[in-house]
């Protein structure tokens, strides 16, 4: 019995318990009421008296061990877990993390707003359901404007007299900093917007829009220029020419659209210029008295220059991508390309 006890110590000592399912089954063949300890003792019993001495003291530290083993283990399962499989080498290196990647509208977002930041231009951000008021009504659009019709608006139901919508235009932010803050004012807001639009190549229902607004004392025209001449060439690089185009909005007065020279061909003529050598980017202009009486601005005093770029726009130019759809899609052979500017 001496050296059954002995061998048994042994294989007690070896026994590796990883989870609770090995626990239980260590305890029921060492230690439960049927297991070999119990046996054991009833083996004990039958010794003549000299050996009870030495195999007594023999078997209690080897149930002393087994006990000892099986709480070690209960605690250690507690602590730390356990994988559920046998054998697990916790040095091996861990296995590979597929990296995510920026979406290309949020990082042409932050290349945007990085530059206005950087020469003092706040950040606004605001609701994209908006009530008529904010969206139309105080940036002078006429009551028979176009916009507000159905064919061009998303109208929220809401089930009362009030007119609700999602936002043409991040232009409506910009309408609550002026109700709000007193000029100086100089703030870009960029967003999502939705237009009832057919979805093609070239146009959907829902993009991205940076907007910026200037109100101060003094505010022409000539410094409109020099931010746009300061922003085209941070994000498009020093070669680039602009010229701007009359146009009408009815939140701004004058009005002008401006273009770049091709980025692409350098203003030689290709596809993506149409061979102009010209590419429109952004819309501009002086805000309307209107829009800053309708927001408790006074116009006699203060003057301010908007513009307004669609994120999508930049970011085909900037990546050359040719169909807009893509932006909304969430294929990933398209938005992991975009790893490497991570
Ligand atoms: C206030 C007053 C005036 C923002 C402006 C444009 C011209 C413009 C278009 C560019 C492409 C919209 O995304 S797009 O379709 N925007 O041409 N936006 S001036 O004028 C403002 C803004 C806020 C209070």
């Amino acid at each position: 019995m001496e050296s059954k006890v002995k061998e048994l110590v042994a294989e007690v000592e070896s026994v590796s318990i990883a989870n609770p399912d090995q626990a239980e089954q260590f305890r029921l063949k060492y230690l439960s009421k049927k297991g070999i300890l119990a046996e054991l003792f009833e083996e004990f019993k039958t010794l003549v008296p000299e050996q009870r001495k030495l195999v007594g003291k023999q078997l209690n530290e080897l149930k002393q061990l087994a006990e000892k083993k099986l709480n070690e283990a209960k605690e250690s399962v507690a602590q730390n877990g356990y994988s559920g499989e046998k054998n697990i080498d916790l040095s091996l290196p861990a296995e590979h993390a597929e990296l995510g990647s920026r979406h290309p509208i949020s990082l042409v977002r932050a290349s945007i707003t990085d530059i206005f930041t950087k020469i003092g231009f706040t950040i606004s951000e605001g609701p994209e359901i908006e009530d008529d008021w904010h969206n139309f009504g105080a940036l002078n659009f006429p009551e028979d404007h176009p916009a507000r019709d159905m064919q061009d608006t998303f109208f929220v139901e809401s089930g009362n007299d009030e007119k609700w919508l999602l936002r043409t235009h991040t232009s409506s932010v910009q309408v609550r900093v002026m109700k709000n803050q007193k000029p100086p004012i100089r703030t870009i807001s960029p967003g999502r917007v939705y237009r009832n639009e057919t979805i093609s190549a070239r146009a959907h229902c829902q993009f991205h829009q940076v907007e910026g607004l200037y109100v101060d004392e003094g505010v022409s025209f000539a410094n409109l220029k020099q931010t746009l001449y300061y922003f085209v060439h941070e994000m498009f690089g020093e070669d680039i020419q602009i010229r701007f185009r009359p146009s009408f909005f009815p939140f701004t007065e004058p009005s002008a659209e401006m273009d770049i020279s091709c980025i692409i061909c350098g203003g030689k003529g290709c596809p993506v210029c149409k061979q102009s050598g010209w590419v429109e980017i952004l819309g501009c202009g002086m805000v309307h008295p209107n829009v800053l009486e309708n927001c408790g601005i006074d116009s006699k005093k203060y003057t301010g220059y908007a513009f307004g770029m669609g994120i999508e726009r930049i970011t085909m130019l900037r990546y050359q991508i040719k169909d807009l759809r893509m932006f909304f899609e969430n294929d990933m052979r398209f938005l992991s390309q975009f790893k490497s500017v991570l």
